[in-house]
């Protein structure tokens, strides 16, 4: 007679060598130019780094299963075949200069759950389902969190497809091209609870030598895109009042996006990563400017505030500078409380494994937001060096990995239960 036993499960732990091996060979694919990677979404490296995982994860008996936005799924059946999955994962793509550790901690940490699983002939309750999410980064093709968003719901399938990159690719084409459009339907399926493990991305945990974040909130984001339309023309001959100068307005408006997001500190962010300047060329003026404004605060009340002051500003500055402009909303999440049972859970193993840990709320998003929508979700987070990330020199420890795959670990197998033959 099988049951779920309370007991069994107090001292698994994962292989830390193991999970720190696959986090090394899986950064060899898509090498940045500094040490990190370039593992854009659904590039080919992208592509390269799909196969590895899919070869790992049938190498470990695992069942893979691919939607139509390419997120995977390697399932391992539990005792009770019509119980929802327990879900546990985050993404392989990265930025154009990122690090080796945003987003595939948290998929071959899920992964190592597994072979520490197998390794231990354990059964659980539930199925469980390591998840790859496509396209997380959001920066060749907004918004972020698209697949989660679609998987979701948050988005319709043909509109993500749709989604085009700085040089007019289709992201349905490019998925097509890659050879990673599966024939599973995205979402609408029960799912039983999500787990994502994510490095910080900030210096919190260092600074305060924390071992383990347990995430309890998510602050919400803002993208809004601006295109100032402006008057190419000869710098040197052109007379200054004359210019209608985008790059100009740009620069006006960039400063306008820094300023109104410390007028909303100390919580709220805002900065321009994202900026293109037609036609570029050192002797024309710039008639043409298109750039992304980022802003994140947990108050989503102010996150509207900026978005309000932002367009007030920028046409002001348009109007004074003769600019046309235009403003889309380029991506949008609200701030996300994740599920209190899950994030109990999460707490509890940290306390059980001995690690310190502290409540945190995400300053970045996650495939976590939106999966928060469809099933109880929590997040686990681990330090980073300086609190770096999203530049190639992002670093963790072998310890910090093992640490938190650890809490991840007891607090999947808890959800998903692990039953013993009596
Ligand atoms: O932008 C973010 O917060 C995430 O890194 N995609
Ligand atoms: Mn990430
Ligand atoms: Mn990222």
């Amino acid at each position: 007679m099988t049951q779920t036993h309370p007991m069994i499960g107090r001292n698994l732990r994962i292989d830390s060598d193991r999970l720190w091996q696959s986090l090394m060979d899986m950064a060899k694919i898509g090498p940045g130019v500094a040490g990190g990677n370039n593992r854009q979404a659904l590039t080919d490296d992208d592509s390269t780094a799909r196969h590895l995982f899919q070869s790992w994860c049938e190498a470990e008996g695992l069942s893979l299963n691919t939607d139509k936005m390419g997120n995977m799924f390697a399932r391992r059946e539990g005792s009770d075949a019509s119980l929802p999955p327990v879900m546990v994962g985050s993404h392989l793509d990265t930025q154009p200069t990122g690090g080796k550790y945003d987003g595939p901690l948290g998929v071959l940490a899920a992964l190592e759950i597994i072979r520490s699983l197998n390794e231990a002939g354990l059964t659980t309750r539930h199925p469980i389902e390591v998840v790859n999410w496509t396209n997380e980064e959001g920066c060749r093709f907004a918004p972020p969190m698209m697949a989660s968003g679609v998987f979701a719901g948050v988005h319709d399938l043909d509109w993500a497809y749709d989604r085009t990159d700085a040089a007019g690719a289709r992201f349905g084409d490019e998925l097509e091209r890659i050879g990673w459009v599966g024939d599973a339907a995205v979402g609408g399926r029960p799912v039983a609870a999500f787990f994502e493990l994510h490095i910080e991305q900030g210096p919190i945990l260092e600074d305060s030598k924390t071992d383990i974040g347990v995430v309890t909130h998510g602050q919400g984001l803002n993208w809004i895109r601006v295109t100032l339309t402006g008057k190419e023309a000869h710098t040197g001959s052109t007379p200054m009042p004359s210019r209608v100068n985008a790059g100009l307005g740009m620069a006006q408006i960039t400063v306008l996006a820094h300023q109104i997001a410390l007028a909303h500190a100390p919580h709220a962010v805002g900065a321009v990563g994202h900026c293109e300047i037609f036609p570029n060329s050192t002797n024309i003026i710039p008639g043409k400017a298109i750039f992304t404004i980022d802003f994140r605060s947990p108050d989503l009340a102010v996150i509207a505030a900026m978005h309000d002051e932002l367009r007030t500003g920028a046409s002001a500055i348009a109007k004074t500078l003769g600019l046309g402009i235009d403003f889309e909303l380029a991506g949008a999440f609200d701030p996300v409380a994740f599920d209190p049972a899950c994030i109990d859970r999460v707490r509890a193993a940290a306390d059980r494994l001995g690690y310190s840990h502290m409540d945190l709320v995400s300053g970045a998003g996650h495939d976590a937001f939106w999966m928060s929508r469809v099933a109880p979700t929590a997040m686990i987070m681990c330090p980073c060096v300086d609190g770096l990330s999203h530049n190639e020199a992002e670093e963790i420890s072998q310890d910090w990995a093992a640490a938190s795959a650890n809490v991840l670990f007891h607090a999947v197998v808890e959800t998903a239960g692990l039953v013993s033959d009596d």
